[in-house]
């Protein structure tokens, strides 16, 4: 037993990071586009980026040639909702496009609604702050609903909130670059309530039955030995609520189980729970790394030496991650698992033989998809796996020089080259996995 006939073999993209355009057609700004400057590396922008808009046709057709059974992408907010109630109808028509592109080259395309870039008019009224946002986004699903889902199963309402909101609003080094831990409850409770509200619109107006997931982060910890104990404490370290909105359950249980942890309890009532849990079809996570415990110090203590492997992103690699944390979740949430991210950057560039050889990057990905064999081999049920990410992109506030393609692309001609990470992902995905 190994991967399932109809596992989704697959690579993931988000709007921002990939499609340029950012004024094309009619799309209106989004908070990445507005307010990126002081806050990225050297100050660069998304402005343009590997302008998929305008290679969209050439990219489906590399995927095809990689051999990919699934693409996740997201819809672009700003580009097909102008302002509040408003239908862009030129930016649904590039999505239109791309769905029925990536079904003639028999590729099952994996929709994401919102990967950070909240368009300006809502931020312009708080954006996630206030509650507004909940049906407007909820307008939102349903415009996605009506346009997509004759062709489109698979929609991803959210991702990684952890992410937006400790990088956006505690941290500030995520657009919109703001400090206001005491909005976290408000903003999570916002969020959550889109979440379910997106869920329900997306059942109200699928044109087909439609198979509905999220995709937070889902790293945790690995057990350091693999005794009783050590699977109990990174059992515990993962679903542990220290890091509050930046951790897992946080999230995940209100909106899987419809338990709320106490710390939330203040913000979010027994109403908004039955907005927030939506029966779901699958757990989606995007996982890069785990931290593992060193005993016996206990939770929270890395186990960081001197020469770990890094990758560019200087986050271990660790693939033992794509084993344990399928094995957890299934455990918690009963539900199937899928991987939306999974990869790593690398300084990659074209090498005198005018290809690019990314060794580490083979590696990388041949490792997790061993340990994820063996979590299936074991009884998980996982529906697929996205490599992050099908090309090279605007890697947020990290701007252009890490990259984590399967393609690379030069951002001053927009050419692609395929890396030989790709055509070694061609070939596991040939043997559907029984070679790896
Ligand atoms: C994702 O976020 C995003 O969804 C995607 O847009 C982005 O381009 C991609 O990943 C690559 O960054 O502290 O060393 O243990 C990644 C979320 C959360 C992954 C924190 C790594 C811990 C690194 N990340 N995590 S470490």
């Amino acid at each position: 037993m190994g991967f399932d006939e109809n596992f989704l073999w697959g690579a993931a993209s988000a709007a921002h990071q990939v499609e340029g355009a950012y004024l094309e057609d009619g799309k209106v700004l989004g908070i990445w586009d507005a307010l990126y400057e002081g806050h990225v590396v050297r100050n660069e922008n998304a402005h343009v980026s590997a302008d998929h808009y305008h290679h969209m046709k050439e990219d489906v057709m590399l995927m095809k040639k990689i051999g990919l059974k699934s693409y996740r992408f997201s819809i672009s907010w700003p580009r097909v909702i102008t302002n509040r109630g408003v239908v862009n109808q030129k930016g649904l028509d590039f999505y239109n496009q791309l769905v029925d592109e990536l079904l003639k080259n028999g590729i099952e395309p994996l929709v994401t609604l919102y990967h950070w870039n909240l368009p300006m008019w809502s931020y312009q009224y708080g954006g996630w702050k206030n509650e507004e946002i909940v049906e407007d986004f909820a307008f939102y699903a349903k415009v996605i609903a009506e346009a997509l889902s004759d062709r489109v199963r698979y929609f991803i309402t959210i991702n990684e909130p952890q992410v937006f909101i400790a990088g956006g609003y505690v941290y500030g080094i995520h657009a919109p670059f703001e400090q206001c831990p005491e909005s976290e409850l408000l903003i999570s409770r916002n969020v959550m309530l889109a979440h379910g509200r997106a869920v329900q619109t997306l059942r109200q107006y699928g044109k087909q039955p439609l198979l509905i997931g999220m995709a937070p982060t889902g790293s945790g910890f690995t057990p350091i030995g693999n005794t009783p104990e050590d699977i109990e404490q990174a059992k515990m370290g993962t679903f542990s609520l220290e890091t509050r909105s930046n951790s897992n359950i946080w999230w995940a249980d209100p909106i899987i189980l419809g338990v709320v942890p106490d710390v939330l309890k203040p913000a979010i009532s027994e109403e908004d729970v039955k907005i927030i849990c939506q029966p779901l079809d699958f757990y989606g996570f995007n996982v890069y790394n785990s931290q593992n415990y060193v005993r016996p110090n206990g939770p929270n203590q890395p186990d960081i030496y001197p020469g770990l492997p890094r990758t560019a992103m200087d986050w271990p690699i660790t693939p033992e991650v794509l084993y344990w944390m399928p094995k957890f979740f299934y455990e918690r949430y009963k539900l199937p698992v899928m991987i939306t991210e999974n990869g790593m950057a690398n300084l990659d560039f074209v090498m005198a033989d005018g290809e690019v050889h990314d060794p580490q990057r083979v590696d990388y990905v041949k490792r997790h998809l061993q340990n994820l064999k063996k979590a299936i081999e074991e009884g998980v049920p996982v529906l697929g796996y996205q490599y992050w990410s099908i090309m090279d992109n605007f890697e947020w506030a990290e701007g252009f020089d890490k990259r984590f393609g399967l393609i690379y692309v030069d951002y001053r001609t927009g050419e692609r080259v395929l890396k030989d990470s790709a055509y070694a992902y061609k070939k596991i995905i040939e043997t559907n996995g029984n070679e790896i």
